[in-house]
C-alpha cells in the first residue's frame, strides 16, 4: 500500500509521501507525488510546499525491485523537475535515512531540513549504479566537486550534522517536531522573502587541472574491478563541462548502462539476498526471542577478544572467562586497544570507551557467568576441550541461558549431547577478526530450539553482523566450500601454477585475495590440525599436499614470516619464496604429476567451480535452504566479489548448463573423487535451471 497525500494549513501546503516499509519512490508514489503537485498548482492559496514522508523515514530511493522490469512513467527525474519548476518553494522536510532517490528528489527542492538523526546519501555505487535522477549534477552544486564525488563514490551517507556543515541541508530540526520545524521554516522564508533556489541553476566551483585523473587514481585501488565508480566520476567532470540539460541525458544514460550490467544485477541480487537470511523457513511462528542483556565469552584468545569487544561495542554486558590468569590480562589488554584503535579513528568518544570498559568483567569462576543469557566458548578447536567446556556451562548456567561455541569445523550436535539441554546449544561461527568481518554462520543443531535461532539472529543485528542460519556438517557452510577451493589451488601447484600465479589471476577475477595468501594469512598450521583432525580425509596424497608441507616446516604464514610466500618484518605483503617454487617442482616429480602450462581460465574454472560444485552437495544435502545464503556467507565471509553475487548467482548468471558441463569435463579428466556430481547440478544443468529457481 502507498499513498502521497495533500494537506492544505492556511497557506501552506503538506505533501505526505507513505509508502512502508521505506518509502520507496515506486510507480504510485511518483505518479502520486505528480498528482499531487498538479493539484496543488491550481490552489492560488498556497505559498509554500513541505515535502514530508511518514514511516521509519525519509525516501530511501528509488524503488529496486522495479529495476528488472520495463521502467514505467513518470521517470523519477520528471517527478524531481516538476518539484524544481514549482513557483512556489518547496521545502523537503526529511527524517530516518534520505538516500539515492530519496535525497535526489529532496535536492530537487528549493529547500531542505532534517531532524538530528537523520542520515543523508547517494549509495546507488553499492548497487553497481550511478545516482541517476540528476544527482551527479545537483549534488556537485551543492557541496563541491570533490566532496560530491567523496560521498558518491563512497556511497557512505552522511550525518545530518555533516550534510549541514557541507550545505546539503539549510536547517536541522528537533527530531519530535520535523512537521512544526519544517512549517515554521516555510513560514520564515516567506516572511523574508527569500527567493526561491533552484541547485540547478548554481553554477559548480571549477577544480585543479588535473583534478579528475588524481581522483582515478586515488581510488583505482578500491574499486577495482568496478565499472560504476568510473561512470560517476565521469558524470561529475560533465556537471563542469556541460550544461544541465545535456549533462543530465548523459547520466540517464549511464544510468541504464549499469543497470543493465551483469554487475549490478549482481549487487542488487546481494542486497536483497543480505535481507532474505533473516527469514528463516520453518520457524514457528509463535517462537520469540529472548531476552540477552549479559553475555559471557569463554577463552580469551584472540578470537574470545573480538568477540567480547563486538558484544561491548553493542551495549551488552560482558564476562570474560578464561582459566589462566596471564591470558585474561592479555585478553582485557586486546579489548582496551580495540577500544583505543576505535577512538583513535574517530568511532567512539573517550567517555564511549570508559563506559565500555566499565562494562566488561573477567573472571577464572564458571560460578561468575552462572547468571548471564548468552555464553559464547571461544576455546581452542578441539572436541574433547569444547565439550568439557560445555559439561561445565549446563552445570553451572540458569535454566534458559544459550549455550553457543565458535567452533567452525566441528559437529554441534556432539556438543550439544554433552549437555542436558540440546535444544539451548547453537553454532555462533564469527570471522576472524571477530569485531570487524560481517558474517556470524549461526549453526542449527538437530535439537536447536526456534526461540534460540531467533535471538541468534537478532544478535547478530545487534553486533552489526550478517547472521546466517546454515546446517550442521564439517566446515559449515563457508569453510566446507572452502575446503574444496583451497583443494585445488593447491592441486594447481603441484600441476605447474606458480602460487604467484594462482593468487594474481583469482585476484584480478576479483576475489579480495588470492588463496595462498589468505591461507598464509589465517596460518597454515590452522588448516593442518583440522586436517589431523579429521578421519574421513580423501585417499589422496596430492592433497593440501605442499600446504602441510610448509605447515610441517613451521612455515605458518604471516605469523612466522614465511608460509606459502616470505614476509618481511612487519609487513603483510607477499613475496614469491624461489625455495617454496623448487619444494613444489621437487614433490610433484616425486608424486608423478606432469608439470604444465596451466591457463588463467583453467584456474578460473577449477577454483571457482569448485565452490559451485560444493554449494550445490550443501543445497541437496539442505544444509543451506537457499542458494543465496550461499552467496551472502561468501561475499561477507570469504573475499567472494560482490559484483558477482556469490558463487551461486555467478553460476546463474554464466548458465548453470555451461558449469555443469564443465564440470562434468573435469570430472573426466581428474576422476570423481572430487568432482562427482551431484543429482541437483545435474537437473539444472540439463534443464537450463537456475539456483535462484530451486
Ligand atoms: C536509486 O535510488 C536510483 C536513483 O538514483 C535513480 C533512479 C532513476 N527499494 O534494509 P532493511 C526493502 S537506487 C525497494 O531491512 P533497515 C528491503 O528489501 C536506490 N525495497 O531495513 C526490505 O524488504 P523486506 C538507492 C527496498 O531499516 C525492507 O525494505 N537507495 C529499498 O535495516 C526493509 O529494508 C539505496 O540503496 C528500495 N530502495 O534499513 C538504499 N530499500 O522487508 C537501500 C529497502 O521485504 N536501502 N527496501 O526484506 C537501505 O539501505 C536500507 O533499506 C535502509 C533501511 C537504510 C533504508
Amino acid at each position: 500500500m502507498s499513498s502521497v497525500n495533500v494537506e492544505y494549513r492556511n497557506n501552506l501546503s503538506i505533501i505526505t509521501i507513505e509508502s512502508p516499509p521505506v518509502n520507496a519512490l515506486s510507480q504510485s508514489v511518483r505518479s502520486g507525488l505528480v498528482y499531487a503537485l498538479e493539484a496543488i498548482k491550481i490552489n492560488n492559496d498556497v505559498e509554500a510546499i513541505v515535502l514530508i514522508c511518514i514511516g521509519r523515514t525519509f525516501c530511501a530511493g528509488a524503488d529496486i525491485r522495479e529495476f528488472n522490469k520495463t521502467p514505467l512513467s513518470p521517470h523519477l527525474s520528471e517527478v524531481i523537475s516538476c518539484i524544481e519548476n514549482s513557483d512556489v518553494p518547496v521545502i523537503a522536510a526529511m527524517h530516518g535515512t534520505a538516500l539515492g532517490g530519496g535525497l535526489e528528489l529532496a535536492m530537487g527542492c528549493h529547500f531542505r531540513v532534517a531532524s538530528l538523526k537523520a542520515y543523508v546519501g547517494l549509495p546507488e555505487v553499492t548497487l553497481g549504479l550511478l545516482p541517476g535522477a540528476m544527482g551527479t549534477q545537483r549534488l556537485p552544486r551543492l557541496i563541491g566537486v570533490k566532496n560530491a564525488l567523496d560521498m558518491m563514490i563512497s556511497g557512505k551517507p552522511v550525518n545530518a550534522k555533516t550534510a549541514l556543515s557541507l550545505g546539503i541541508l539549510d536547517q536541522l530540526i528537533d527530531d519530535e517536531s520535523l512537521l512544526d520545524g519544517a512549517i515554521a521554516f516555510a513560514n520564515k522564508l516567506l516572511i523574508e522573502g527569500k527567493p526561491i533556489r533552484r541547485v540547478r541553476d548554481l553554477t559548480v566551483d571549477p577544480v585543479s587541472v588535473g583534478f579528475f585523473d588524481n581522483y582515478r587514481k586515488k581510488i583505482a585501488v578500491k574499486t577495482r574491478g568496478l565499472i560504476s565508480p568510473e561512470k560517476i566520476i565521469c558524470s561529475v567532470e560533465s556537471s563542469i563541462e556541460m550544461p544541465f540539460d545535456e549533462a543530465v541525458v548523459q547520466e540517464r544514460d549511464f544510468f541504464s548502462e549499469c543497470k543493465k550490467s551483469s554487475q549490478s544485477k549482481a549487487l542488487r541480487h546481494v542486497f536483497f539476498a543480505e535481507r532474505a537470511v533473516a527469514k528463516i523457513p520453518g520457524i514457528s511462528a509463535e517462537a520469540s526471542q529472548r531476552q540477552i542483556d549479559e553475555v559471557s565469552v569463554i577463552g580469551a584468545g584472540t578470537m574470545g577478544a573480538g568477540i567480547a569487544y563486538s558484544a561491548l561495542r553493542a551495549g551488552f554486558k560482558v564476562i570474560l572467562i578464561d582459566s589462566e590468569r596471564s591470558g585474561l590480562q592479555r585478553g582485557k589488554e586486546s579489548i582496551k586497544g580495540l577500544f583505543e584503535h576505535d577512538v583513535a579513528r574517530g568511532r567512539i568518544d573517550d567517555a564511549g570507551m570508559n563506559e565500555g570498559l566499565e562494562r566488561l568483567q573477567t573472571t577464572q569462576s564458571f560460578e561468575a557467568v552462572a547468571n548471564s543469557d548468552l555464553l559464547i566458548e571461544a576455546v581452542f578447536e578441539n572436541m574433547a576441550i569444547k565439550k568439557e567446556v560445555f559439561r561445565t556451562l549446563d552445570k553451572f548456567c540458569r535454566p534458559g541461558a544459550i549455550l553457543a561455541t565458535n567452533t567452525s569445523t566441528l559437529d554441534i550436535d556432539e556438543i550439544a549431547a554433552a549437555t542436558d539441554r540440546p535444544e539451548d546449544v547453537i553454532g555462533l561461527h564469527f570471522f576472524s577478526p571477530a569485531h570487524i568481518m560481517r558474517l556470524l554462520e549461526i549453526v542449527r543443531g538437530a535439537k536447536t530450539a526456534d526461540d534460540v535461532l531467533l535471538t541468534a539472529l537478532a544478535l547478530s543485528k545487534q553486533l552489526q553482523k550478517i547472521g546466517v542460519v546454515v546446517g550442521n556438517c564439517f566446515g559449515f557452510v563457508g569453510n566446507r566450500m572452502l575446503h574444496g577451493y583451497g583443494r585445488e589451488a593447491q592441486l594447481l601447484l603441484l600441476e605447474g601454477a606458480p602460487p604467484e600465479k594462482v593468487d594474481g589471476v583469482l585476484q584480478e577475477w576479483g576475489m579480495a585475495m588470492g588463496p595462498h595468501a589468505v591461507f598464509d594469512l589465517a596460518g597454515l598450521d590452522v588448516g593442518y590440525k583440522i586436517r589431523q583432525e579429521r578421519t574421513d580425509q580423501p585417499e589422496d596424497p596430492l592433497f593440501y599436499r605442499i600446504a602441510d608441507m610448509l605447515s610441517e616446516m613451521g612455515r605458518f604464514g604471516q605469523k612466522t614470516s614465511k608460509g606459502m610466500y616470505l614476509y618481511d618484518s612487519g609487513s603483510r605483503e607477499p613475496v614469491p619464496d624461489p625455495e617454496v617454487q623448487v619444494m613444489i617442482s621437487r614433490e610433484a616429480e616425486l608424486l608423478g604429476v606432469e608439470q604444465r602450462e596451466i591457463s588463467e581460465q583453467e584456474i578460473i574454472e577449477r577454483c571457482i567451480y569448485a565452490l559451485i560444485l560444493e554449494g550445490s552437495r550443501i543445497l541437496e544435502e539442505g544444509i543451506s535452504p537457499r542458494s543465496t545464503d550461499i552467496d551472502v556467507v561468501w561475499t561477507n565471509g570469504y573475499g567472494f566479489p560482490r559484483y558477482r553475487g556469490g558463487p551461486m548467482h555467478y553460476a546463474d548468471e554464466i548458465g548453470v548448463q555451461r558449469v555443469y558441463e564443465a564440470i562434468c569435463e573435469l570430472r573426466d579428466r581428474f576422476g570423481s573423487l572430487y568432482w562427482e556430481v551431484p543429482k541437483l547440478l545435474e537437473n539444472l544443468g540439463t534443464t537450463d535451471g537456475k539456483f535462484a529457481d530451486l
